[in-house]
């Protein structure tokens, strides 16, 4: 962290800016969304605002908001000096709308624009960003939040979304221009110095006692994830990469990966006046990510009594009995122990390799291109098993394009609640089971979500006829 924005900002209260809360857009109506640059201060008066790129010129992005049922129709237009294209993270869509560049469309080039159009299969919380150079787009702010509302979602009093980032900043409040840098690609990814909620330091959320919330949390960092405390709230957890659960309260700090979800319902159970930080602890240094500050009337005098479960997910259930057994290691990076891999077609020291800027392997195989051999080829329809072995020194969020996987267990540990997730965060020599139907036909990316380790290598892809 740089202490500095830290001690400048500390004591400074400012009113925190949800995003608007725009209501389910027609079906018909249709979206426009301009990927140029903007000026935002995400640190605040005492410092200039930042240039970053947006879409619509802002960070986080205008928020797309549709009821389940409802389609997308999103123009993207590019004005911005490179090529771009727009991935709708966690939407089961056709593979020609997945946006990812060179493999389901050629890119968006500066002055021109792509049509997006696709009706979401289920509600939750989901978000899009960038997918060319996304190490570079994204970390500069090319995303925005993606919400298919239930029919009927739990009653609440607000519905926000916090966009959870974070920035890696000079002292004049100026993204320093070394993405792709190569300590990030080998290491963590890039981490930076100034996280933000919806694109702001600091900031202060104003609520009521007794007022009932629900929070979509979306990790848009190029690489941070985040373990969230919420002091004596005791949120409860509803939903995990846009997917219902049953809801429960977990015991331990709510972890979101990057580029994964969580839905919260929270009771605002604090005293009318109060302070409540919420506390990253992901890393070794705890910081507070954003306060909640109580108004001095409550809203109420006693929580909420009203339901908070949202409808079952409705994914096809994978038939282990029949399914398709893969197994792919993570392989790679600084203390890796990775002495060589196959880049394009062929066997390399790892040193060799390095020096084009690649360090990882998926079983040996360096992704270096988006025409190398698929990790999985399969018919429609198949029940594919996967375990991934992560025997790397840092954490992988590892995401399935257009699909859903259930997480079955992890270390050999089966989960008690086997839960759907599109980006599950694999630890360091952690092992994990997922299981889905690959039932959406199109060549789809698998890769981390750690930015700098997909473009480093970290990646391949799932070819369904
Ligand atoms: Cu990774």
């Amino acid at each position: 962290m740089n202490r500095r924005f830290f001690l400048k900002r500390s004591g400074a209260i400012a009113l925190f800016p949800t995003l608007p809360h725009k209501h389910a857009m027609a079906a018909a109506e249709p979206i426009n969304i301009t990927a140029r640059t903007g000026k935002i201060p995400i640190v605040g008066p005492d410092f200039p605002s930042t240039d970053v790129w947006g879409f619509n010129g802002q960070v986080p992005g205008t928020p797309i908001r549709i009821i389940h049922g409802q389609s997308v129709q999103a123009t993207v237009h590019n004005e911005l000096q490179v090529p771009t294209a727009v991935h709708w993270h966690g939407i089961r869509l056709p593979n020609a709308m997945d946006g990812v560049a060179g493999l389901t469309q050629p890119a968006i080039k500066s002055g021109e624009s792509f049509l997006y159009e696709f009706t979401p299969p289920d509600a939750g919380t989901y978000w899009y960003h960038s997918h060319v150079n996304a190490y570079e787009q994204v970390g500069r702010g090319l995303y925005g939040p993606l919400v298919i509302e239930e029919k009927e979602p739990p009653i609440v009093d607000r519905d926000l979304i916090w966009m959870i980032d974070d920035w890696r900043l000079r002292d004049d409040a100026s993204i320093t221009d070394d993405f792709g840098d190569g300590h990030d690609r080998s290491h963590a990814g890039r981490i930076g110095n100034v996280p933000t909620v919806n694109g702001r330091f600091r900031d202060v959320v104003r609520v009521r006692t007794g007022e009932r919330i629900r929070l979509r949390l979306i990790n848009a960092s190029n690489a941070r994830n985040f373990a969230l405390s919420f002091g004596a709230l005791s949120p409860s957890v509803i939903a995990i990469d846009g997917q219902a659960v049953t809801p429960y309260k977990p015991d331990a700090p709510i972890v979101v990966g990057a580029a994964g979800r969580v839905d919260l319902m929270l009771d605002m159970n604090g005293d009318p006046g109060s302070l409540l930080p919420v506390v990253d602890s992901f890393y070794r240094q705890n910081f507070d990510l954003v306060k909640f500050v109580y108004d001095d009337k409550p809203l109420r005098e006693s929580a909420l009594d009203s339901n908070i479960h949202l409808p079952p997910p409705t994914l096809p259930e994978p038939d282990l009995t029949a399914a398709l057994k893969t197994e792919v290691t993570i392989a790679g990076g600084a203390m890796g122990g990775l002495r060589r891999a196959k880049f394009n077609g062929e066997w390399m020291p790892l040193g060799d390799i390095a020096r084009q800027g690649y360090v990882w392997a998926l079983n040996d195989v360096v992704g270096s291109r988006l025409d190398m051999p698929p990790l999985i080829d399969t018919p429609g329809g198949t029940s594919v098993h996967l375990t991934i072995h992560n025997q790397t020194a840092f954490p992988h969020p590892m995401h399935l394009h257009g699909h859903h996987m259930k997480l079955l267990s992890i270390d050999g540990v089966a989960l008690a609640s086997p839960r759907w997730v599109d980006s599950p965060l694999v630890m360091p020599r952690q092992t994990v089971e997922l299981a889905f139907v690959a039932d959406n036909p199109g060549q789809w990316l698998f890769h981390c979500h750690a930015l700098e380790h997909h473009a480093s290598g970290l990646g391949t892809l799932v070819r369904i006829s």
